[in-house]
C-alpha cells in the first residue's frame, strides 16, 4: 500500500536510479525511482510518495522552466540541471578570457532565459581598474570584481546568490572551484559527501550535487561545466545571445536576417560605423557558422 497523499519536493543529489529529495517543508530523503520513464537531474520538481516499507519513490517530474545541458565525452547531449534561475560567468586575468566561450555562455543564459552577472576573479593579479568587460556591462550583466583567494568583495558575491538556484561557469583555472568553496561551508560539503550512501549502505558519488545556501539560495556543483551547450533550435534564436545585434535586426530589410551577407542589414550597416563591437560580431558569426 502507498501513502496516498501527493508530496512535492525538489531533487538535490541523483546517483543513478536513487539520490536525494528535499521535501518542501523542509528535510532530506533518500528517493528511488522505479520507472524507466522518469530520469529526474538536480533542480527537478518532483511529485514522490512513502510506501508502507518506507521507501520513498518519485512518481512525476514537473515540466521545468528550462534546462542546462552539455556534451559529454561522445559527443551526446546530456542534461545536467533543471530550473536553474542564474549563471554566474567567471573569469579572471589569467587564464586569459576566451571571448567566444564567453559569448556563447551569455548566449546559454539568454536562451535559458535566466540571469547572468559577470564575476571578475583574481583582482589581485591586476593593477589597472579598466577592463575588458566594460562592453558587457553596457549590455546590461552586472560586472563585479572580487578575489575569492585574497578575500576581497566577496559581499556582493553571496548577495547575487539569494533565492536564487546559481550555476557558475567559466573556464579551467579561473577558480570555480575556490569561489565554491567560499559559498558553502567545508563542513557542509564534507557532510554532505559523507551521506551520499544509498539504502543498502553503498558510498556512491554524485557528478552534480545542488547545496542549499542562504536565503533560500540553492547552487549547483558540477564537473565539466566548459562543455556547456547552447540549445539552439533555430539559427534566428542566436542572435538573443548578442543584445546590441537582436535590437537592431527589425531595421534589417528581411525578417529573417541573420547579418551575414543580406543586403540592407541594419547590423552590418552598425557594424561599419563601429557602432557595434566587430569582437562580438566576429562571435556571433562564429555561431551561425557553427550551427549551419
Ligand atoms: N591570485 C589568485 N589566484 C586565485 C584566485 N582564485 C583562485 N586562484 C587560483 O587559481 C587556480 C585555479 O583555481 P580553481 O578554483 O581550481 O579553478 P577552477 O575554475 O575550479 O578550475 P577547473 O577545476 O580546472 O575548472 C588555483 O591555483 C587557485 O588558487 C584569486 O582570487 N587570486
Ligand atoms: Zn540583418
Amino acid at each position: 500500500m502507498e501513502d496516498s497523499g501527493k508530496n512535492i519536493g525538489k531533487i538535490t543529489s541523483v546517483f543513478g536510479k536513487t539520490g536525494i529529495v528535499e521535501p518542501t517543508d523542509g528535510g532530506r530523503l533518500y528517493f528511488l525511482v522505479k520507472s524507466q520513464k522518469l530520469k529526474p537531474v538536480v533542480g527537478d520538481n518532483v511529485h514522490w510518495n512513502k510506501q508502507s516499507d518506507g521507501t520513498i519513490v518519485v512518481t512525476k517530474i514537473m515540466e521545468p522552466n528550462n534546462q542546462l545541458e552539455r556534451l559529454n565525452r561522445y559527443g551526446q547531449r546530456q542534461i545536467i540541471a533543471s530550473n536553474v534561475t542564474q549563471i554566474l560567468l567567471i573569469t579572471a586575468p589569467l587564464p586569459k578570457p576566451n571571448f567566444l566561450l564567453i559569448d556563447k555562455f551569455i548566449l546559454i543564459s539568454e536562451l535559458m532565459e535566466c540571469d547572468l552577472s559577470i564575476i571578475l576573479n583574481k583582482v589581485d593579479l591586476v593593477e589597472k581598474s579598466d577592463h575588458q568587460f566594460q562592453l558587457y556591462q553596457q549590455l546590461g550583466y552586472p560586472v563585479i570584481k572580487i578575489s575569492a583567494k585574497k578575500k576581497i568583495n566577496l559581499n556582493p558575491l553571496f548577495n547575487l546568490l539569494n533565492q536564487q538556484t546559481t550555476v557558475l561557469v567559466g573556464q579551467s583555472g579561473v577558480g570555480k572551484s575556490t569561489i565554491i568553496n567560499l559559498l558553502i561551508p567545508k563542513d557542509k560539503i564534507r557532510t554532505e559527501a559523507l551521506s551520499n550512501k544509498n539504502q543498502k549502505g553503498k558510498h556512491t558519488t554524485s557528478t552534480t550535487t545542488m547545496h542549499a545556501v542562504k536565503n533560500k539560495g540553492y547552487l549547483i556543483d558540477t564537473p565539466g561545466i566548459e562543455n556547456l551547450n547552447p540549445k539552439i533550435l533555430d539559427i534566428k534564436e542566436i542572435e538573443t545571445g548578442f543584445r546590441e545585434i537582436a535590437s537592431l535586426s527589425c531595421d534589417c530589410r528581411y525578417r529573417d536576417c541573420i547579418h551575414i551577407n543580406e543586403p540592407n542589414c541594419a547590423v552590418n550597416q552598425a557594424l561599419t560605423k563601429n557602432e557595434i563591437a566587430t569582437q562580438r560580431y566576429n562571435n556571433y558569426k562564429k555561431l551561425v557558422d557553427g550551427f549551419q
